[in-house]
């Protein structure tokens, strides 16, 4: 299944329409590659928050959806904004104004042709919870998530029947803004910058590893009550892939050290969720770094019994890990490691490497066997018109070439993977730096970074060619 992906928070808009609450996103201000976007405890009037319009998918969604049926799209990844549903995220009944807007929604989709997958949390959680629980740190949001699982498993019923319990869990991992995103817990001061940092305090790694064990609890919960009512429901892990795939150089000390970095960066998420129990080197993990996980009787059987139907995972870029102190450190998205000689950057210094997408679904295939999507993909770059006042983006077109083909390969190599949704089909706020500028979309959106523009959409170049590839399955790439 060809397709692309979006998330509520970076596309809808109308933060507070209709009964929707606050949501942390709702919380960050703008920033840029080299300024970090800005955690505000209170609104201030005179700041922008690019979530508060975003590109008004709200407002747009027909018309956004009727592009991408035209181009053939199979499925359509985006995510349901917990706030719009449940607008604090403990009450007991939900926002029947939200409800309705997701059936509009994915209803559209049907008409349109597409499938839609279906994030349930996506970077955000609703602002009342963290106010008034500490986020995922507290056991009650595993409650509170079920609650809006059930509404929407059963709203939905019939409509939807591929879902994804959480964007990246993963990232919670990194601590700084991942615990904020992915784990609502609040910076301590009003206002901070939201920085990706690669140490912790035992305080904060203890506040990270509780609030993923209640994602992990509320993960494998989900699986089971989407099963129950609906056995055509497949859920789905979704992980931050990538990252720190290579060790920098052949000295075992970097093999050994890139090996520990991809279990717990990455496998210890995947394990939980796709075999139903903590790994040893996680236990170990957590005994070297005195984390103590609150494991009460009987979670070990709700991880076991919620084991996910397939995985997901987002594919960009990757780096490498040296354990050479003097080896520079250089960052990218939510991620830090070191940079690899051999691959050329985008402008925001996300290494280019199709080779690591093959790499990656056959280390992913070999370990679950379970079927797999990549559910983002994609080159985020500053779109300008040509002369003849088009968008001509070859580079992005390039960029999809190239690791469609690594796809080819994997699958040729016996990969099972089953769909492919790009990232930022349509132009979106972007969620590490909160720009327009970095543009991903096959569609543009009349929008800039402060917040202006008249929001009108306009096929690029890509558009056309993906719409080609998709026309024949893979095989016009020209
Ligand atoms: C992933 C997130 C997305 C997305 C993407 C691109 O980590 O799941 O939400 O935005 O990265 O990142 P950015 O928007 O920072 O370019």
């Amino acid at each position: 299944m060809w397709g692309g992906a979006t998330a509520a928070n970076q596309c809808e808009g109308a933060w507070l329409a209709d009964g929707k609450g606050p949501s942390i996103e709702d919380h960050l201000t703008g920033g840029t590659h080299t300024t970090p976007r800005t955690y505000t405890r209170t609104i201030d009037p005179n700041t922008y928050y690019p979530s508060h319009e975003s590109v008004d998918f709200y407002g747009h969604f027909r018309e956004d959806i009727k592009l991408f049926g035209e181009m053939g799209m199979k499925i359509f990844r985006t995510s349901i904004n917990w706030s719009r549903i449940y607008s604090v995220g403990d009450e007991a009944e939900p926002n029947a104004a939200g409800v309705e807007f997701y059936r509009e929604m994915f209803q559209c989709c049907k008409d349109n042709g597409i499938e839609p997958l279906v994030t349930i949390s996506h970077y955000e959680i609703p602002m009342g919870l963290c106010e008034k629980y500490g986020g995922w740190r507290d056991r009650r949001c595993v409650d509170f998530y079920l609650n809006l699982c059930r509404t929407i498993f059963t709203e939905y019923k019939g409509l939807v029947k591929h879902w994804l319990t959480f964007n990246e869990i993963n990232m919670l991992q990194n601590g700084g803004m991942g615990a904020v995103i992915a784990g609502g817990i609040l910076p301590k001061n009003d206002v901070e910058p939201m920085m990706f940092v690669d140490t912790h305090t035992t305080e904060e790694l203890n506040d990270i590893y509780t609030a993923l064990h209640h994602q992990f609890l509320a993960s494998a919960k989900a699986v089971k009550l989407a099963h129950e009512i609906d056995p055509n429901n497949m859920v789905g892990c979704m992980i931050g892939g990538g990252p720190s795939l290579y060790p920098y150089t052949c000295n075992p000390a970097d093999v050994l050290a890139c090996q520990k970095k991809l279990q717990v960066g990455t496998w210890l998420c995947s394990d939980v969720q796709c075999r139903g129990a903590y790994p040893g080197y996680a236990l170990r993990f957590f005994s070297d770094n005195n984390i103590d996980v609150p494991m009460l009787d009987g979670d070990d059987t709700i991880l076991a019994e919620g084991c996910v139907d397939m995985y997901t995972y987002s594919y960009y870029m990757t780096n490498c890990v040296s354990t050479d102190p003097e080896v520079a450190k250089s960052q990218g998205n939510m991620m830090l490691g070191v940079p690899n000689p051999y691959l050329k950057l985008s402008d925001w210094g996300w290494a280019i490497d199709p080779d690591g997408l093959r790499w990656s679904l056959n280390e992913v295939w070999d370990r679950y066997q379970l079927p797999i999507m990549v559910v983002e993909n994609g080159f985020g770059a500053v779109d300008e018109r040509g002369e003849d006042g088009k968008f001509h983006d070859d580079y992005r077109i390039d960029y999809f070439r190239s690791h469609i083909k690594a796809m080819d390969e994997a699958i040729g190599d016996g990969v099972n993977l089953i769909a492919y949704t790009t990232w930022g089909c349509i132009d979106i706020v972007s969620a590490g730096t909160g720009e327009m500028k970095k543009r991903y979309g096959y569609i543009y959106v009349d929008k800039d970074n402060d917040g202006n523009g008249d929001l009108h959409r306009e096929p690029k170049d890509s558009y056309w060619w993906y719409k080609k590839v998709i026309a024949s399955n893979g095989e016009d790439l020209d």
